[in-house]
């Protein structure tokens, strides 16, 4: 029988730090996430500077990237944590600072809720930090009544050239 090759996905990830070298975090994420079997780093937003919300500790830094994959949800979740590890990420409390963090945000148009994965992401619109580099790869799914909603959010888009913002 002829193996079935699964469609490629477009998704959405959201990655955050604001602890350590976050910048070097975030782009040697970008490169691993590239790396993975069958999925290919397609766009990668700004980043941008962001004070922490429901949250205390440094600004982080934070970016979206969009990317397609022929994994599926869990596995590309399994080789985002793995990462996460990677990158010395540790979880003593909810939102605490973090060394590395990627979030599933949209996975094509599927909708999960299971005990380890909720998509798309719970809280993505009530985030200046997902919303704004969201709104640069996807800017018909991110509405100005969403941008006004969260702009008392403090939130500022880096300098592409500059790596020592943080
Ligand atoms: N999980 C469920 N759904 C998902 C998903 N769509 N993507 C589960 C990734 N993981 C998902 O995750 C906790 C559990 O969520 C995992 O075991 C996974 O099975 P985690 O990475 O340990 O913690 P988290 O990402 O901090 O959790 P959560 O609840 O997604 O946090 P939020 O709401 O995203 O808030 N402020 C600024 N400026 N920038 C930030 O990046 N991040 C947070 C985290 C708070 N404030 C922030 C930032
Ligand atoms: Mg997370």
């Amino acid at each position: 029988m002829a193996f079935v090759q699964r469609d490629s996905v477009s998704v959405f990830v959201g990655l955050g730090a604001n602890l350590g070298e976050a910048r070097h975090a975030l782009e040697t994420a970008v490169k691993a996430i590239d790396q993975l079997p069958h999925t290919r780093v397609l766009q990668c937003s700004s980043f941008y500077r962001s004070a922490p919300v429901d949250a205390t500790g440094p600004d982080y830094i934070n970016a979206v990237i969009h990317l397609e994959t022929r994994l599926n949800a869990y596995e590309a979740l399994k080789a985002f944590q793995s990462f996460e590890n990677l990158a010395g990420r540790e979880r003593p409390y909810r939102n605490a600072p973090r060394t590395l963090d990627i979030d599933i945000l949209l996975f094509g148009d599927a909708s999960i809720q299971s005990p380890v994965l909720t998509v798309p992401h719970p809280r993505m619109r009530a985030r200046a930090f997902v919303l704004k580099p969201l709104s640069e790869l996807l800017p018909g799914w991110v509405t100005p009544q969403d941008l006004q909603s969260v702009q008392s959010q403090a939130i500022e888009k880096l300098d592409a050239s500059r790596s020592d913002d943080l």
